[in-house]
């Protein structure tokens, strides 16, 4: 059994390594559609990390067994057709939006992984950023001044 899913896997992390786990599991060969960074833009996502190492990395996962890009919205039922695939898979997040596919393989959708996401990660290493740390430093200088006149 051939397994399709899409994605654009920035910073890869446990929930991407889990679904593509799960479902490699469903089959015996798993191809992965990478969004290419011009994709993105469509998607209006921009990824840390360019294309070409985020498909370098999802093809180095023991679960994926061959890698192509994702150009547009369109390319699913034709790359479905073509690569011969049995089941087209995605997160719950995605749940219901591309049953339009169930008459040419079967379309599953998988739970999510909880607590983990490429937005929660960047959104995490904002706090590291030039200018929060500038705002921060500043705003210690402040309480200092304050405490200076308290003193
Ligand atoms: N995912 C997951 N658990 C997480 C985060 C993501 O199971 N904690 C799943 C998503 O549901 C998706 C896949 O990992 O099936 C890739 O997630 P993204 O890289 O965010 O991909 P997305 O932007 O949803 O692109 O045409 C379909 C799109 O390209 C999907």
């Amino acid at each position: 059994m051939r397994v399709l899913t899409y994605g654009t896997f920035d910073l890869f992390h446990i929930g991407h390594l889990r679904l593509l786990e799960r479902l490699r599991a469903l089959g015996d060969h798993l191809t992965v559609a990478v969004s290419t960074d011009e994709f993105n833009a469509l998607k209006g996502k921009t990824s840390l990390v360019p294309y070409a190492d985020r498909a370098a990395l999802v093809a180095a996962c023991r679960w994926v067994d061959a890698v192509i890009p994702e150009d547009t919205w369109g390319q699913k039922r034709d790359d479905v057709v073509r690569l011969g695939i049995d089941v087209f898979g995605m997160g719950g997040d995605w749940e219901g939006h591309f049953d339009a596919l169930r008459d040419v393989c079967q379309v599953v959708y998988l739970p999510r992984t909880d607590g983990i996401s490429s937005t929660a990660i960047k959104d995490r290493l904002k706090v590291f950023d030039t200018e929060s740390l500038q705002s921060l430093k500043s705003a210690i200088e402040t309480a200092q001044q304050v405490l200076a006149r308290l003193a």
